[in-house]
């Protein structure tokens, strides 16, 4: 009965890259299909959909209890960055 040893060996390119005021909010521009100000569900599902998240409509709604700050269960510009750390914390490669 041997035990397999399993080095778990993060490489350094996994730490989140911090991303530039200017950054967010392209990305922001490009998620808000509608224009609207704000990234409803479905905008936050097409983006983890991109992110190459596997069950996108669960990773966005997942985004949204952690980042929606307000309660309106929107994403605005201003609780955008919680939603980025948070996609980042989960291993997501934003650009
Ligand atoms: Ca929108
Ligand atoms: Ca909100």
């Amino acid at each position: 009965m041997g035990r397999v040893h399993r080095i778990n060996n993060r490489s350094i390119e996994s730490l989140p890259v911090p991303l530039t005021e200017q950054e967010l909010v392209a990305i922001f521009k490009s998620l808000d299909e509608n224009g609207d100000g704000v990234l409803c569900q479905r905008e936050l599902k097409k983006a983890f959909d991109k992110w190459g998240a596997w069950f996108p409509g669960y990773r966005a709604n997942r985004g949204i209890s952690a980042a929606d700050a307000n309660g309106d269960g929107r994403i605005d510009k201003a609780e955008f960055e919680d939603l980025v750390n948070y996609a980042q914390s989960r291993g997501y490669k934003l650009k």
